[in-house]
């Protein structure tokens, strides 16, 4: 496949049309939603990220790559969404306050309405306050929050604290994702689990309902 390796210098020169155009041809030659994905847009991002760590992107750039992905996503959104699957639970989710990163938390989004969760996402740079207002006003099942910076991930654990202070930590399944997350810093920061990716999140959502 020829196209997957164009897909990710077009992603990676932030060509946003290109993109586009890569995601709706994978479609017509009969790809998976799911797999045009993870293999042309959430790849291709990876080596953004190598080359953005090594100081040889910068934010602009990365920045146009970001908004052609979530070009690409919004394509694979709808197809992703109809899979009619019924009603499974309520997610209230948000990128911690400080951290402005919001593609990962958007695709789990996407994969969690896909999979028959209704989804209220609060966005980004969200603080405590807007977090517990809202499992307040929408009563969700779940409370999702995604962390991409090592100085906003411990911002998670104030949030879970409050819950705590406030006795409402247990009304709720708290699952927690990012990349620089792992399943020791989920467990140390007492939530009920850490998602790798936002398949995980799907199963882990699903069997906490279950
Ligand atoms: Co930023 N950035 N960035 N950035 N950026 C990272 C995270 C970084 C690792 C890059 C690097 O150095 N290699 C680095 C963090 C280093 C660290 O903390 N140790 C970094 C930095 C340093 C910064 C700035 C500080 C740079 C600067 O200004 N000097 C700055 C911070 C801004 C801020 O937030 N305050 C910054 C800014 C930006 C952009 C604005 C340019 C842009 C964001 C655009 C946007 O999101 N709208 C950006 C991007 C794009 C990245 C990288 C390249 C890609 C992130 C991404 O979208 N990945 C990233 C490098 C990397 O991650 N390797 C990087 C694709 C996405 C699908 O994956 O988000 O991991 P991910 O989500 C996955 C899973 O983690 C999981 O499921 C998702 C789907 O499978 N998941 C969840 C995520 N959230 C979940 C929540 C859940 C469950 C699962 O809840 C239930």
């Amino acid at each position: 496949e020829e196209l997957v390796p164009q897909m990710h210098d077009d992603l990676y020169d932030g060509l946003r049309d290109e993109v586009v155009e890569g995601v709706e041809i994978l479609l017509a030659r009969g790809w998976e939603p799911y797999r045009v994905l993870t293999e042309a847009l959430v790849a291709g991002m990876t080596i953004v990220g190598k080359d953005f760590r090594d100081g040889i992107l910068f934010v602009p750039e990365v920045l146009l790559a970001a908004n052609a992905m979530k070009a690409g996503m919004g394509l694979l959104k709808p197809l992703l969404a109809e899979t009619g699957a019924p009603k499974m639970g309520k997610m209230v989710i948000g990128t911690v306050k400080g951290d402005i990163h919001d593609i990962g938390k958007n695709l789990v989004s996407m994969m969690m309405e896909g999979a028959g969760f209704e989804v209220v996402d609060l966005g980004i740079n969200t603080d405590v306050d807007r977090y517990l207002g809202a499992l307040e006003t929408e009563q969700p099942d779940i409370l999702g929050m995604s962390a991409l910076l090592t100085t906003t991930m411990p911002y998670m654990k104030i949030v879970i604290d409050t819950m705590a202070e406030r006795g409402i930590r247990d009304d709720y399944i708290v699952l927690v994702g990012g990349a620089p997350l792992n399943e020791e810093f989920g467990r140390a920061i007492g939530a009920d689990a850490y998602c790798r990716d936002a398949a995980v999140a799907v199963e882990t959502a699903k069997a906490f309902i279950a």
